[in-house]
């Protein structure tokens, strides 16, 4: 098989229908704001442990993970036990990622907007990365919508968007010319004021930009996978839309952006919960009539749960893997539009 034969295949066993990817590829900083929330504190031992805690959730990590993103210090470490982590997630059947950007930084000359780093040095980090076992990565950039009564400054602007899709595309043929199948990320984040009908247009200049650059910049389509966040309206703002019009927006900007080479779509949470960020992708999937696998590459919405069941304590592991393997189970059923509210209220077994 050729690079690309390989690329592409892993790029269609993260989209296999019933299974989804965990995004566990906090930094440093955001696993410590994750842990504050239950007063554990931010040490190497507890974000080894609390990754190894998930990636033994059996058979959950066997029947709806596909793949795991890791940051760089999980991809190089190893469980208490001796083993490493990149061996416990392969012995689940899941594929390895890393995240390689640096994040974000404030854009020069376009007040209000940040532009994603880490492209300098990429090409040797993820010759690396391969030979440290990862088969994906991800690149996420940020796209913040102003506050509606915002009237000079308006954010995003063409230039914003613009600077983060080039680096996305310059990313993505970085990584696929070693090997590995990209993850591009442009983020359209859910907090603020903004209307549901603001947020559909953001992410159709977005994903229009995106997929220029991507043509532009010479990627493989059949071997990327887009992970972009749903039409929603901001947090703060009043009106709220249902969950069949967050479904029909979102299916809606993707026909008219994502071009059907594309072998799958994984959702990113943005801070929806749990509950909420299963039932939109099980009613998109439930609707259907699309050319691509949508499913999940969640991070709070996976893990949430598990983290305030776990507590940071080791007493606390089996009602950690529980809650994470029940979620799980539930984002892979909305994988295949077989999700129901009655499902989830049950308690596994
Ligand atoms: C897991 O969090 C990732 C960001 O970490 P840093 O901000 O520390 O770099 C993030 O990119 C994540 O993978 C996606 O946003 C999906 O996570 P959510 O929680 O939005 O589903």
């Amino acid at each position: 098989m050729s690079k690309m034969d390989d690329m592409v295949a892993v790029a269609n066993a993260m989209v296999t229908p019933g299974k989804g990817i965990l995004a566990a590829d906090e930094s440093t900083g955001t696993i410590g704001k994750r842990f504050a929330s239950i007063g554990t504190e931010n040490l190497e031992t507890n974000r080894r442990d609390w990754r190894d805690m998930l990636f033994r959730t059996r058979p959950a990590m066997d029947d709806h993970i596909s793949g795991v993103i890791l940051y760089d210090e999980t991809l190089r470490q190893s469980a208490a036990d001796g083993t490493s982590m990149v061996d416990l997630i392969k012995a689940t059947g899941a594929i390895p990622g890393i995240k390689v950007d640096m994040g974000i930084t404030p854009l020069a000359g376009r007040p209000g907007e940040t532009i994603t780093q880490g492209l300098d040095g990429l090409r040797e980090r993820l010759a690396e990365y391969y030979e440290l076992g990862a088969r994906f990565a991800k690149w996420r950039a940020v796209i913040e919508i102003s506050h509606p009564d915002v009237a000079v400054g308006r954010t995003p602007t063409e230039g914003g968007i613009k600077a983060n899709t080039h680096a996305l595309g310059r990313y993505a043929a970085l990584c696929q010319e070693a090997g590995i199948v990209p993850i591009v990320e442009p983020e359209v984040l859910m907090g603020g004021a903004h209307s549901v009908e603001r947020c559909h247009e953001v992410t159709e200049r977005a994903l229009n930009s995106l997929f220029t650059e991507l043509y532009e910049q010479g990627v493989a389509l059949e071997a990327t996978i887009l992970k972009p966040n749903m039409v929603v309206a901001g947090k703060q703002c009043a009106q709220q839309p249902t969950r069949e019009e967050i479904a029909t927006r979102t299916i809606k900007v993707l026909k008219d952006t994502v071009p059907s080479a594309v072998p799958g779509i994984a959702f990113l949470s943005g801070g929806q919960e749990n509950e909420e960020a299963t039932r939109n992708l099980d009613m998109m999937n439930k609707i259907g009539g699309f050319p691509w696998k949508l499913t999940y590459s969640y991070g709070r919405a996976l893990q949430q749960s598990a983290l305030f069941a776990w507590q940071g304590k080791a007493a606390n592991y089996d009602a950690a893997q529980t809650a994470f393997a029940h979620r799980a189970k539930m984002n892979g059923l909305a994988s295949k539009g077989q999700w129901s509210p009655e499902v989830d209220a049950e308690v596994d077994a």
